[in-house]
């Protein structure tokens, strides 16, 4: 009853490409999974340096784009991707971080190997995510957290936690196409919720 009052949130995480070559997805999933909060969205997808460095016309060219024909038709333009696979552009995902100077090194690494893209769903489930990954830097990040147990570099930092509940659904809707989130109910220990 108090979890059903309290507000349902939607955080993207992600595991980055050293914790895909390190092995590691299944014990960066199952943390998730433990503590209780509900998978909605998962894949493995290799973000490109093209589809990095395109700023923003990726994410154009998704729009279903609207307009009316000279007799009053809707037309419906396809869905017209440049990168078939997704509307990801990762320096809109990174881009409170463009003026850093580890930026360039930050998509160099991300677009190094396949990325896990998962959403994730739950009463504080922001909060909660970023509690369970740990600092940013791994040296500096508890033991029990992710980082804290699986990294030692902060540019080798396995995983990837929205910082707010906007910016949870902001990257979700970056990450994953329409069609690709999956709403389901669990149908046992609805307390977990
Ligand atoms: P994330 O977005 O990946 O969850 O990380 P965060 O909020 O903990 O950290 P943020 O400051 O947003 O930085 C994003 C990612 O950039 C890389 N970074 N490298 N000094 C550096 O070399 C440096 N600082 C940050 C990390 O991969 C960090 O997670």
């Amino acid at each position: 009853l108090i979890a059903s009052l309290q507000q349902v949130d939607q955080t993207y995480i992600m595991v980055k490409p050293d914790g895909v070559q390190r092995g590691l997805v299944g014990e960066i999933i199952s943390r998730f999974e433990k503590k209780g909060f509900k998978l909605t969205g998962l894949k493995l997808f290799q973000c490109s340096k093209e589809l990095a460095e395109g700023a923003g016309a990726c994410q154009k060219e998704n729009l279903h784009r609207r307009a009316h024909n000279g007799r009053g038709a809707k037309l419906y333009f396809a869905r017209v991707n440049l990168e078939k696979d997704s509307n990801v552009d990762s320096i809109e995902h990174y881009k409170d971080l463009k003026q850093k100077s580890f930026f360039p090194k930050l998509i160099d690494y991300i677009t190094s190997g396949p990325v896990v893209c998962m959403a994730w769903e739950g009463v504080g489930v922001v909060a909660s995510a970023r509690k369970l990954i740990g600092a940013t830097d791994p040296l500096q990040a508890e033991p029990g957290t992710i980082r804290g147990d699986l990294a030692v570099q902060t540019g080798r930092n396995v995983v990837h936690g929205s910082d707010s509940p906007e910016n949870g659904k902001r990257e979700i809707a970056l990450w994953f196409k329409e069609g690709e989130l999956c709403e389901w109910t669990p149908v046992q220990a609805p307390w977990l919720r």
